[in-house]
């Protein structure tokens, strides 16, 4: 059984992250690392926790000597929007918790998870139909972190063996933890004005096209990723997944089978538009489903309606 160690535990992949982990490998065997509050509702008695600041390695090598870890999801980063306004926070919150995680995961023999993103690529990459193995140029803070993630992570692997992974994640809809700072967020905000009987303000261009993804199909890439068949992996650091691929007006319609009712209007964001562009249409993930069985369950419609029905729970 694994024993796994979430840097990070309590944002919006970390949060789910660790129920299912939890349900996968045992309540005991998941320590969730936790630094900055909000934390989820009944965060500390849901199983064992480590107080950790990710900048900070002798607490990282601490929680993983203390309960013999062998896998470590490093959740920890700066989303795009804010580290593009604090350059150097999102770099050093960035670069920091990889390198601590990659140097604890050498010297107590871990695997290592750290997402890379879509904002891995930049404006010189090919838009549609993104190849697993292209130009990256990003031309954002968040998106270089993530390029030397995923570079220093195949060192480290081929160096020393360290068993690092990874996959490339779109922008991420969920119902339980809000993103903050990101460029996708505004996939996971619409829903809540929908339910909320508000009006929704976008804050990117009609037509503006980039990956996204429902937190399950997430939590099986991350699981999947770190479970697969060694000798299968012709790639590590990273893969790319898609599922499925909209701009906002095709999720404002899908919205509005249900609430017909419900208006968005525009007030556009340059600093999220300019990433936005930057970023691509839609990833090519074959070598994900060739390599380690990579397949999505959810696509925009089955998405909607689960988002729709979470939300009421929680907001209504
Ligand atoms: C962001 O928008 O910054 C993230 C991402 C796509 O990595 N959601």
């Amino acid at each position: 059984m694994k024993k796994i160690l979430i840097v990070g535990s309590t944002g919006q992949i970390g949060s789910e992250l660790s129920i299912r982990l939890r349900s996968i490998y045992g309540r005991d065997n998941v320590v969730c690392g936790f630094y900055t509050p909000p934390y989820p509702d009944g965060f500390f008695d849901a199983g064992p926790t480590a107080e950790i600041n990710a900048l900070h390695i002798e607490q990282i090598a601490e929680a993983v000597k203390k309960n013999k870890i062998d896998t470590i999801y490093n959740l920890v980063a700066i989303l795009s929007a804010t580290a593009e306004k604090h350059p150097k926070l999102g770099w050093d919150v960035g670069i920091g918790s990889l390198m601590n995680c990659l140097d604890v995961a050498k010297e107590y023999n871990c695997a290592v998870f750290t997402p890379s993103s879509i904002g891995a690529f930049g404006p010189n990459t090919p838009k549609d139909q993104t190849p697993q193995d292209t130009v990256q140029r990003p031309n954002t803070v968040y998106g270089i972190t993530k390029v030397l993630g995923e570079l220093v992570s195949d060192y480290y692997y081929e160096r020393w063996k360290v068993d690092a992974r990874s996959v490339r994640f779109p922008g991420i809809i969920s119902s339980m933890t809000l993103p903050g700072g990101g460029t996708t967020d505004y996939a996971v905000d619409i829903y809540y004005k929908a339910v909320q009987g508000e009006d929704f303000i976008c804050p990117l261009q009609a037509g503006t096209f980039m990956d996204m993804m429902y937190m399950p199909d997430a939590l099986d890439a991350a699981i999947n990723i770190m479970e697969a068949n060694p000798d299968k992996l012709v790639h590590r650091n990273s893969f790319n997944v898609a599922s499925m691929s909209f701009d906002p007006e095709m999720i404002y319609k899908s919205i509005k089978k249900q609430y017909p009712d419900f208006r968005m209007t525009y007030a556009i964001d340059p600093l999220k538009q300019s990433i936005a562009n930057s970023w691509p249409n839609c990833l090519d993930d074959s070598c994900a489903r060739e390599e380690w069985g990579w397949r999505p369950n959810f696509d925009l419609e089955r998405t909607t309606k689960d988002m729709i029905e979470q939300l009421k729970i929680k907001l209504l």
